[in-house]
C-alpha cells in the first residue's frame, strides 16, 4: 500500500497544516463544502481517506465507495455520522488529549471572568472610567467557598478538576459511570449534582443523551448563587431556560464558550450583564491547533503507511 499515493478528500475548510503534512505522501482532493454533488464522479471511487473539520454526512460516504477512514479535527466528532461510518466499516478518528490542558485553562479563565467580572473591569479602565468615576464596583460573586460540580469527568473534565484543586474549592461530579480512582464526590444524576453544588461546569459530548439536559429544573437546583459554565457543546444547554434563569435571578451568572447555533449567539445573551461570552476559543491557540492538525494528519498517515490509525473513536474501534 505504501507505494501508492492515497487520495484524501477535504470538504470545506481545515487548518492548512493538515494539508502541508499530508501532501508529501498523499494527493489532496478539495471541495468547497461537504456537499456530495461537488465530488467529481470520476475521482470518487479512488478516494480512500478524508480529513474534515465539521460535518461529514452518510450521503457523502455513500458517494465514496472506497472510503476507509475519516480523520476529524477536534475531540468532539458529532459532525460526523459515526453510525453510518461504522455500518460501512469506515474508521473515524478524532483528536483527543492534545487539547485537554488548553481547554482546561480556558475553562478556569471563563469561570473567573464570569464570577469576578474581569472583562468588565478591563473595559472600565479602557473607557477611562477609573479616572472619571473611580473604583470598579466590587463583584457580588467570588470563587471563594464555592462548591463546584463537573458534568463530565473525562479527559478534559479531569484537567479542569486538577486545576480546581489548586483553587481550594470543593469538587464533585456527575457521569453515567463513576470514575475509578478519584476522590471527588460522585452524583448519579445531574439534578443531584446541581442540588449539591452552586457552580456547574459542563464538559460532556454532544450525544442524544446530553441534549438540553441543563434545563430550568437543573438551573433551579443550582440556586440563586448559582454559576453555570459550559465549554462542551451548546447542545447541552436549553438556552431559553438559561436566559430566563439569568433574567429572573434563578441563578446568578453564566459563562459560555459554546452555543446551540454557532456562530449565532442569542440576542438575549448579548444584552445580559451577568454573562461572560467567548466565541468557541477553548482550544484556539496556534500551538494546540497545530497539535490537533498533526494528529489529524498522523491518523491518516498511520492508517495508510503504518497499518493503524492513532486515535479511532469508540464507535469505530481499530482493529475491528
Ligand atoms: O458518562 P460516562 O461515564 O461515559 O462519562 C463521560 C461523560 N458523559 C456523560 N455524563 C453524563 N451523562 C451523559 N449522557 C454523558 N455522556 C458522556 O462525559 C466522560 O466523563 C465525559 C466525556 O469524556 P471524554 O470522552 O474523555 O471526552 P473529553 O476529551 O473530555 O471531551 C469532552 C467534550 C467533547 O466531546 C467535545 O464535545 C467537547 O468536550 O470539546
Amino acid at each position: 500500500m505504501s507505494d501508492i499515493r492515497p487520495k484524501i478528500l477535504i470538504p470545506g475548510q481545515i487548518r492548512e497544516r493538515v494539508i502541508l503534512r499530508l501532501q508529501e505522501k498523499c494527493d489532496i482532493v478539495r471541495i468547497e463544502r461537504a456537499d456530495p454533488d461537488l465530488i467529481d464522479p470520476e475521482l470518487a471511487p479512488e478516494i480512500t481517506g478524508a480529513a474534515v473539520s465539521g460535518r461529514f454526512s452518510a450521503e457523502l460516504m455513500e458517494r465514496l465507495p472506497a472510503l476507509r477512514i475519516i480523520a476529524s479535527f477536534g475531540v468532539g466528532y458529532d459532525g460526523v455520522d459515526v453510525g453510518a461510518a461504522a455500518a460501512r466499516g469506515i474508521v473515524v478518528t478524532n483528536t483527543p488529549d492534545v487539547l485537554n490542558e488548553e481547554v482546561a485553562d480556558t475553562t478556569l479563565a471563563l469561570l473567573l471572568n464570569t464570577v469576578r467580572r474581569y472583562p468588565q473591569a478591563e473595559a472600565w479602565l479602557r473607557e477611562g472610567r477609573w479616572e472619571r468615576d473611580g473604583q470598579f464596583p466590587l463583584t457580588p460573586l467570588t470563587l471563594r467557598g464555592r462548591k463546584i460540580g463537573i458534568y463530565g469527568l473525562g479527559r478534559i473534565g479531569m484537567a479542569i478538576a486538577r486545576r480546581l484543586e489548586g483553587f481550594g474549592v470543593e469538587i464533585s461530579y456527575h457521569t453515567r459511570t463513576p470514575r475509578p480512582g478519584v476522590a471527588y464526590t460522585y452524583h448519579s444524576t445531574l439534578l443531584g449534582l446541581a442540588s449539591a453544588v452552586d457552580t456547574l461546569i459542563a464538559i460532556v459530548p454532544k450525544t442524544p443523551d446530553t441534549y438540553k439536559t441543563i434545563n430550568a429544573e437543573v438551573l433551579g437546583a443550582l440556586g440563586a448563587n448559582g454559576v453555570l459554565i459550559n465549554v462542551g457543546r451548546g447542545w447541552t444547554v436549553d438556552e431559553d431556560d438559561l436566559a430566563r434563569a439569568l433574567r429572573d435571578g434563578t441563578i446568578a451568572a453564566a459563562g459560555l464558550d459554546v452555543f446551540q447555533d454557532e456562530p449565532h449567539v442569542p440576542r438575549a445573551f448579548l444584552d445580559m450583564p451577568n454573562m461572560s461570552l467567548l466565541p468557541h476559543v477553548a482550544s484556539a491557540s496556534v500551538a494546540t491547533r497545530d497539535a490537533m492538525a498533526d494528529l489529524v494528519a498522523d491518523n491518516l498517515l498511520g492508517w495508510f503507511f503504518n497499518g493503524a490509525p492513532l486515535t479511532p473513536v469508540a464507535e469505530t474501534p481499530y482493529p475491528h
